[in-house]
């Protein structure tokens, strides 16, 4: 039998706009998430987060069930508009009042709790007023926001993650437009991860300057990477995989661990890449006591050459295509899961061992892991052996990087419950194209008014 460490973290996480629900209750105003959703045609058969797992009115039964399982922690994120409705200015109380009844909940059951303070669901009318992520202003808002945070629950919460998934952000809600605010362009995803940098920067500044002194907790970021295997061991192939990593976890972690960009996508991008202020990189250098990283599958990865007419076939996992210039492909033989994705534990050892290598052995968290699958429910259960099994191996290449030197001090499953899988929706069908993201409508920059016309019945 394979032993971790004692300290060892083991938890599981959701986030608030897959499970909540309530989204017209206790105060919260609209998210980009809602508007998203509403908006007919962009998730499996329209479904929306309305009422998600109903967790806003069921946590004491989630939480027992929590308890029941042996939770010893347990992550989740806040909703930017319970708590400030228009994203700015006044605080709601009874949003503050959920999530305070929540934490002292699972306090009681002995479940520590980890909170990431961005999910993906900004406050919607930053999106139609401000432009969102676009904005440089937004650094300030998201510290206020994680300002009333670190006040209201700090006493009690000593885990703290910034933002999950700057990356799915940039290219999936700005680059693809498949996730909101639905966006589609070439240069937005740059502009907009680097003002979630500032932003994770700024509220990291005040938790370590204000918060931190007196409530002594930890505060870092969650990146989400897959591995990259080098298709050939030829010298194009093996740059090809490593320029993959650079430009999807290098993006967000060398700036927090370097000061600034890779090398490689400035060389790449070009002007459409935004430049750090000095004053910036000193905010942003250093501003995660630990590496979070969710992490599920990975790819073969190849050189192209730029004269060839070859197109990243596997859609939304590499980023923008053109900028990198490497195919992604499956090998036949690799198990899937039903989203699709690779089942191939080594790629988790491999991320994990070349994480800690390229920024100087930081503790890591993974923050998420898990997968989806096709579940049967047979008188009321899941024979869950493919699911068991996925765990398993990935724990077990998680205990072999720990044995190499990797410094990994926890991880969570991903989910704890069953939930919106965002364009997805609850599907049990996923990784089939419901859509087609050739036609799909996009948002335009000032989106109230397109909003208002495109969401019919509309609660915003
Ligand atoms: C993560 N991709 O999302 C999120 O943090 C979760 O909210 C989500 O439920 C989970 O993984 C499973 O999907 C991702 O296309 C969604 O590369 C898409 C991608 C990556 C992460």
């Amino acid at each position: 039998m394979i032993k971790f460490p004692k300290d060892f973290i083991w938890g599981s996480a959701t986030s608030s706009y897959q499970i909540e629900g309530a989204a017209r209750e206790g105060g919260r105003a609209w998210s980009i998430w809602d508007a998203h959703a509403h908006t007919p045609g962009r998730t499996h058969k329209d479904e929306t987060g309305d009422i998600g797992c109903d967790h806003y009115h069921r946590y004491k039964e989630d939480v027992k069930l929590m308890a029941d399982l042996g939770l010893k922690a347990y992550r989740f994120s806040i909703s930017w508009s319970r708590i400030q409705p228009d994203g700015q200015g006044e605080v709601n109380r009874e949003g503050i009042e959920f999530y305070s009844n929540l934490i002292d909940e699972l306090l009681t059951h002995n479940i520590k709790p980890w909170i990431t303070l961005y999910h993906w669901d900004l406050p919607l009318a930053l999106q139609t007023e401000k432009d969102g992520w676009l904005n440089p202003e937004i650094a300030d808002f998201f510290e206020k926001y994680a300002g009333i945070c670190f006040k209201h629950f700090g006493d009690r919460v000593k885990n703290w993650i910034t933002l999950n998934e700057p990356w799915v952000v940039a290219i999936l809600g700005h680059g693809e437009g498949i996730f909101a605010p639905g966006r589609k362009s070439k240069s937005e995803p740059y502009q907009v991860a680097h003002q979630l940098l500032r932003a994770h920067g700024k509220a990291v500044s005040l938790y370590r300057q204000k918060y931190n002194p007196l409530q002594n907790g930890k505060i870092g970021i969650t990146n989400n990477c897959d591995w990259r295997e080098p298709l050939t061991n030829s010298e194009v192939d093996r740059d090809a995989a490593k320029r993959s990593l650079e430009f999807f976890i290098g993006w967000f972690a060398d700036p927090i661990y370097f000061g600034d960009y890779p090398e490689v996508m400035k060389e790449r991008v070009g002007d459409r890449l935004p430049r750090f202020t000095d004053e910036d990189k000193a905010m942003i250098k250093g501003s995660s006591d630990f590496f979070g990283l969710n992490h599920y599958t990975g790819l073969y990865a190849s050189d192209v050459d730029e004269n060839s007419d070859v197109q990243n076939e596997v859609y939304g996992n590499g980023g923008l295509f053109e900028d990198q210039y490497v195919q992604l492909t499956a090998d036949p033989d690799w198990k899937m899961t039903t989203m699709n994705w690779a089942i191939i534990p080594w790629g988790c050892r491999k991320l994990l061992e070349w994480i800690s290598n390229r920024y100087n052995n930081p503790p890591i968290f993974i923050t998420e892991n898990g997968c989806a699958l096709d579940d049967q429910l047979i008188d009321g259960s899941v024979n869950d052996t493919v699911r068991k099994e996925y765990v398993e191996e990935y724990l077990k290449a998680c205990h072999q990087a720990i044995q190499n030197g990797v410094n990994l001090k926890g991880y969570f499953v991903w989910s704890f419950m069953d939930n919106f899988e965002w364009a997805l929706g609850y599907s049990k069908r996923f990784g089939i194209h419901y859509v087609d993201y050739e036609t799909l409508e996009r948002t335009p920059k000032n989106s109230a008014l397109w909003y208002k016309e495109t969401i019919k019945n509309n609660g915003f």
